[in-house]
This record gives structure tokens, C-alpha cells and sequence, in this order.
């Protein structure tokens, strides 16, 4: 699991023509800059389909939200994939060691 994330975020990180693509992608208004809501799809992408946690999309926005004005520019949108593959590694890492 974390070397397919390793590795998505190493394919991710090849191209900034890839990652302007994406951004292009579910930049679905084309104002330029990804919302809050349209930060919600990519992080449904990048975790397979499934609907990301409120609080994760929250607090990937938060953080990469550098500018605080609740919507991130391509820049800013490359730092909160890097931070939510850093969330889902974190994640992993947790299940390993304490499994409920
Ligand atoms: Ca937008």
C-alpha cells in the first residue's frame, strides 16, 4: 500500500504538465484555483473512489491553503497532494502498529 502511494506520487510528481492536468480536471468552475469542494473529488480520486473524511478534507485544505483565501492555486494544490499521501502514509503506519 505504501509503495503504491510511493509510487502514484512519484509518476504524480514527473510531469508538472500531469499535475496541471488534474488540476485542470476538477478545477470544474475553471476559476483557476481548486475549492474546498472540488478538493473533496481529488482526494476521492487518489483514495481510490472512496469519499475522504470531512475532517481530512479539512485539514488538507487548512494546511495547504497558503494564502488562506479557502481555495488553492497550482501551487498550493501540488503541496496538499503531498499532503494527503504524507496522511494516508501517517494512516497506514498507525493501523500497522495499534490494530483495533
Ligand atoms: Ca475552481
Amino acid at each position: 500500500q505504501i509503495a503504491l502511494a510511493g509510487q502514484t506520487w512519484m509518476a504524480f510528481r514527473e510531469t508538472e504538465e500531469e499535475i496541471s492536468q488534474v488540476f485542470t480536471k476538477y478545477d470544474a468552475n475553471k476559476d483557476g484555483k481548486i475549492s474546498k469542494d472540488e478538493l473533496k473529488n481529488v482526494l476521492m480520486e487518489l483514495n481510490e473512489g472512496i469519499a475522504p473524511l470531512p475532517a481530512e478534507v479539512d485539514f488538507v485544505m487548512d494546511s495547504a491553503d497558503v494564502l488562506g483565501d479557502q481555495s488553492l492555486g497550482k501551487g498550493e494544490f501540488m503541496y496538499a497532494i503531498s499532503i494527503w499521501y504524507t496522511l494516508e502514509e501517517a494512516k497506514v503506519t498507525q493501523s500497522e502498529c495499534c490494530t483495533i
